[in-house]
Parts: structure tokens; sequence; C-alpha cells
């Protein structure tokens, strides 16, 4: 209390400033806020109070994409008025939207091209410090898209696979390789639209040159090539990037994991690895475990050196080396303002350039590793696969000196919590079918006699427009009591963990068939399955589900949903996308880039579903969310006729909120 005196005393000159408490349930990030303000430093918590967003850009009634504009829109009126070139509202919206998925899916696509790239020179031998970890699975990905196995050399199957994967990218004609994974009606319904990807460089390409000025010019066609586009981030890049670093990495498996900003240690060398290649932190858990490292960081004082990860990074390393996990997006400053982190070690995406100012309040060294991302006024070190160590003993070495020259008081929040995560597809399959007879059958037995209602996908981002991590949290919170299982990844899945809800432990929080289920089998009703890219595990798990049987043909006919609540980047869009496009109805939060009434909002919240794909559908309160998710689900159940199976569990939503404020 008296801090926050304190605080309101020295506040960032006349700024606006909102109560810690209304911008984030964190209570590591909250008291770093405000530990922040008193020492007078900004975050992106504060920037958001004092910059509000452009309205017109809001509603993407803006268009930039020549020197006869910039051409606004009114979004009142949006048939009133054209673009200089004529452009309508519809096209000008759906460009705007097709630009963003283009560059999402450019994002993924690029880090698994980086992870094909590494998997390629492994097996050349030019690059020895990765090996193959995971044979198994190199096998099972090879046979999933029909490359010959039985009696072959591990290398040569590895060789056929990385050519077969390659096309992922460079093919020009025909269709990428993981759509071979796809259900049959799944794929028919993309063929008969013609949204079957070829290749992730040629379909951004194409979405690049049609959203340019003068080209496509109907806002149907462009959708079109924003569904090619982000299928083959999908099944494509993202996918690639997921199974390549499970069989150079390792396929993650359940292990209980501590979170939260108390994972760091004052007495120690404290580095922080924030980003999302797996081939920049493989290695600096190589260089913290180096004896000569360690010695010197004993030399300098410390009682050792305590490596930890934030956002997707953290996500991939916590599953393959229980490295504990300090936070989600919004806490990347806050988590300086400790001043306990000797060095924070980034590569690329969703590393904001505030954190250089913050790092250099506390001294931290903040070193960008990757040729992609330099940030001015950070270190870069450059990291070579070729010698990767060179690159992480560096930034042991520099957070080592920082720790020998701390110079003011560290405040590392007390808060440490543990959760279960690393629930791949296989895990998934293995722990409800067993070991002799691994499958999905006791999920899909499972959502057919209603103990459990439906699967959610709740992913994505923390964004300082919403209170962080509590959008998250009560959507899941609500499903789960509704008797739907979670399945997450990204940064959501860092907030859940947080409010305790990754733990088996946390099935009392659930519906009563969800809850037998989860204590049956000993797992926690929200499963954490990976970083971002990992999304592409859920789209296999929904084509297993398909596969399986019993649940329809198609993943448009599954009883699933997607949500991301707090969603602030262009690759959460592109994700959207292409759950939409494979069937599933996706919710997103915040805001959305879209003008509400016009053709190309009734195409993409309604029109989609009719043509056999998913449907998005928008909003910000998360019982709203949860609503309108479960509405979906039962609507599904109906259609598959499984939907008596439930009533004897069903709570209408009204009793919950009595059971909730009792
Ligand atoms: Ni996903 Fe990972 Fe987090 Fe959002 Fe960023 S870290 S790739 S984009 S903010 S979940
Ligand atoms: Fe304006 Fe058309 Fe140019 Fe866009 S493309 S800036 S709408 S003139």
């Amino acid at each position: 209390m008296e801090e926050e005196k304190v605080v309101s005393k020295k506040v960032i000159a006349k700024k606006k400033e909102i109560d810690p408490n209304d911008l984030t349930i964190c209570d590591a990030t909250a008291q770093m806020i405000i530990k922040a303000r008193k020492d007078g430093v900004e975050t992106a918590f504060d920037r958001a109070a004092n910059m509000k967003a452009c309205p017109i850009g809001a509603d993407s009634a803006c268009c930039k994409h020549c020197a006869m504009g910039p051409c606004r829109l009114n979004a009142k009126d949006p048939y009133g008025k054209v673009g200089v070139c004529g452009a309508t509202i519809d096209t000008i919206m759906a460009r705007n939207f097709a630009r963003m998925v283009a560059a999402g899916g450019a994002a993924h696509t690029d880090h698994g091209m980086g992870m094909l790239d590494l998997f390629r020179e492994v097996l050349n031998g030019n690059i020895k410090d990765y090996t193959i970890k995971n044979p198994q699975k190199l096998i099972e990905v090879a046979q999933s898209i029909g490359i010959e196995t039985e009696d072959r050399e591990i290398k040569d199957i590895a060789m056929d696979l990385y050519k077969e994967l390659e096309r992922t990218y460079t093919q020009v004609d025909g269709e990428i390789p993981f759509a071979q994974r796809v259900p049959e009606k799944t794929l028919e319904t993309w063929r008969k639209l013609g949204i079957v990807p070829r290749g992730a460089m040629r379909e951004i390409m194409e979405l690049m040159h049609r959203s340019h000025m003068g080209v496509d010019q109907h806002y149907e066609n462009i959708t079109k090539q924003c569904s090619r586009t982000a299928l083959a981030d999908g099944w494509g890049g993202s996918m690639v990037a997921t199974e390549i670093s499970d069989i150079l990495f390792g396929t993650p498996s359940p292990v209980a994991v501590e979170v939260n900003m108390g994972v760091l240690k004052e007495d120690q060398v404290n580095i922080i690895i924030h980003g999302h290649e797996p081939n920049l932190f493989e290695s600096i858990v190589e260089s913290v475990n180096e004896p000569t490292l360690i010695q010197a960081a004993k030399d300098a004082g410390a009682k050792g050196i305590n490596l930890v990860g934030m956002c997707c990074s953290g996500l991939e390393m916590f599953v393959r080396h229980g490295i504990p996990h300090a936070g989600n997006f919004m806490s990347t400053e806050a988590v300086l303002v400790t001043g306990a982190v000797d060095a924070m070690g980034v590569d690329v995406q969703c590393i904001k350039q505030g954190l250089v100012k913050v790092a250099d309040c506390y001294g931290t060294k903040l070193i960008t590793t990757n040729p992609r991302c330099h940030i001015e006024g950070a270190t870069h070190i450059e990291f070579h696969e070729h010698d990767p160590k060179a690159c992480t003993d560096e930034i042991v070495i520099q957070a080592i000196g920082r720790f020998k020259n701390r110079n003011m008081p560290i405040e590392i929040p007390k808060i440490v919590n543990t959760g279960v995560h690393g629930f791949s597809h296989e895990y998934i399959n293995y722990m409800l079918g067993g070991t002799f007879r691994a499958s999905y059958t006791p999920l899909n037995d499972n959502i057919i006699n209603g103990r459990i209602r439906g699967v959610a996908g709740v992913v994505g981002c923390t964004n300082p427009r919403m209170k962080q991590d509590w959008v998250h949290v009560e959507l899941v919170k609500e499903l789960i009591k509704n008797d739907v299982l979670v399945v997450q990844t990204g940064c959501s899945q860092i907030a859940l963990a947080k409010a305790g809800l990754t733990t088996p432990e946390a099935a009392h929080l659930a519906g009563p068939g969800l809850k037998e289920v989860c204590e049956t089998v000993g797992m926690p009703p929200v499963l954490g399955c990976g970083a971002c890219v990992d999304n592409s595990r859920i789209l296999i798990a929904c084509a297993e589900m398909v596969k399986t049987g019993g649940l329809g043909d198609s993943i448009a006919d599954l009883p699933v949903a997607g949500c991301a609540p707090e969603y602030m980047s262009e690759k959460a869009i592109c994700i959207g996308q292409y759950f939409v496009a494979s069937g599933v109805y996706t919710v997103f939060g915040v805001t959305f880039p879209i003008v509400e009434g016009t053709k190309f909002h009734k195409h993409l919240f309604e029109e989609l579903e009719q043509l056999g794909c998913g449907k998005w559908g928008f909003a910000t309160d998360p019982y709203e969310i949860a609503r309108m998710m479960i509405a979906h689900i039962d609507k599904k159940r109906k259609a598959l006729g499984i939907d008596k199976a439930r009533e004897r569990t069903l709570v209408d939503m009204a009793d919950r909120r009595a059971m909730d404020a009792a």
C-alpha cells in the first residue's frame, strides 16, 4: 500500500496511470509495474494507456497501398465512400487482412525453414552439435507422407524426408506434403475451393501480389488466397517446425515445471532466453552446464547459473529440459524490472523494442542473436549453427560480467507455480489409450458418451489492451466447468499455469464428466501442447479424431472450437485463418480489424462455414466467448446426433453463475 503511494507521486509526468490490478492478474507483473513506476521506468502497459488505438486502423478502414492515398473510409458509413482508385471497404479490409496473414505465415514458415536448414546440415554432416534425437518420430513422420521406411537406414529415410518437406516451401505446383495428413473430406473441400497450398513461398508471394494496388479486388477471392497461405503455415511451415524440432530435440512428454518470476534466483547468475527457435536454447542449455563457465560464475560470487525461459522459447525449453519459465509476452519488460536478470538472449518474434530501454535502466545485457533481428541499442552476438556455443558461451560470459557488477537492489516477486506441460499429440494418444492400444478412441468415446462435451483450443498472446491473463483464465475456467477439455499453446498456456490450472489437481474445477475422465487418466483438464508453431499439434489431433471415427467425416464436423482471447500478433491472425480454413470455429478477442455489417465481415463470420470451412467469431468478454464456443460445440453435437448423451450433466450458464456467486 505504502509503495503504491510513493508511486503515485513519482509518475511519468502527467501521463495516465492505471492501477496495476486493472492491468494484469499476474501478481508478479503487477508488483513489477509498481516498481517500474517507482524507478521511473516505462513499460508497454504505460504506453498502451497513453496511446489510444487509431480508430480507423482498428476498423481496418484505411489503405496505404499506393501514393494516390493513403485513403480513409468511414466505418460508420462504410459504403458511403471509396478510395481514390475506387477500392471499396471490402477490398480494403480484405487486403489489409491478407497482408497480416502473409506476414504471420511468413514468420512461422521462415522459422520452420530454419529448422529444415538445420536438419539438412545435420544430415550432411556439416553441423555436428545437433543430432537426430528421436528416430522413432522420424519414421512416423516419414510414414505419414508415404515415404518407404521398411528395412531402410535412418539416414536414408531422413534424406528422403528432407527432400519431401522442402517442397512445403519451394514447390510451385501440386499439394504440400502434409496435405496427406488432412482428413479426406476436409481436403476435398479445399480442393473444391482451390485452396490446397502448393508451397509456402509461392502462396505468400501470390498473396502479396494480389493485395497490391489494382490486382485482386474481390474480397471473396482475396479470402481464398488468405486461406491457402494460412494453410501453408498450419499444415506446412508450422507443422514442419514442430516435427523437425521433435526429431532433432525430442518429442515432449508431460513434465512438471515451475512458472512465474519467483524462478529467478538472487544469488545466481540469471539468464533468460526469449523468442522462438529451439536451436538457440538447445545450445545455451549446454553452455550453462559447461564446468568452466559454472566455475567462472562461482568465482564471480554466484552460487551457480540459473537458466530461465520466456514466451515460446520458454515453452519449448521447459517441456524438453524441465527449465523453469518466467512468464508470457506482457511480462518480458516486467521481469527485467526485478533487476535480477543478468542477460536476456533473444532470437526472433514478439521481442518488444522497449526491452532495450528497460534493460539499460537495470544494467541487464540484452543480446540479439539472429541475423533477422537486430535491435538498435542491444548487443548483437550472432548465432551460427556450425558453432552454436560460440554465441551461447558468450551470452553466459556477459551475464557473469553483469552479475559481478550488480549495483542496485534486486526485488524478485516470490511467486512460483507448478504445472504439468508437454502434451504432444503422440502423448495424448498414449495417455488416453495406454501403451498397448494407443489411440484416440477413448477420447472420441468420451466425447460421444458426453463425459467430454467437446475440445477447445485456447491459445495466443497477451496484450496490454486487455487485463493480462484474465480473459484466458476466466474463459478456460468456464470451459472446463462445462466439461470442455482445453488444449493450449503459446502465452495462453503460461497464463493458465500461473493460475494453477495445468495440474491434475485442477480437475476439481472441471464439470463432473471431464473431472471423471481427468481423474481416471490422472491428467489436468487443461493440456499444454507447446509453443505457437505447435498449434500444428492441435491440427493433427483434430485429424486423428476424425480418422478415429464417430465424430463425422471432416474437421468441420467435430465438436471443437478455438480462441485467442488476448491476441496481438499477425501470426495469431494467420493461425486463426488456418483453423477457420481447416473447419474450426475460431473466436478472437481484443479487437478485430473489420467493420461489422460489411460483406467481408459476413464472409468471414458466416459464409465460410457454409462453404465447408469453419468461421470467425469475435467477443471480448470471457463468459460471452465461452458461451459462443459452447453453443458451437453443442450445435456440432446435435448435428452428429450425440447431443442426447449429455443431457444428464447439463447445467445451464445461469446455474453456473449462481454457483460461482455463492
Ligand atoms: Ni505466439 Fe510466441 Fe506469445 Fe503470441 Fe508471441 S510469444 S508465437 S505470438 S505473444 S503467443
Ligand atoms: Fe487509396 Fe486505392 Fe491507393 Fe489504397 S490502393 S491508397 S484505396 S488509391
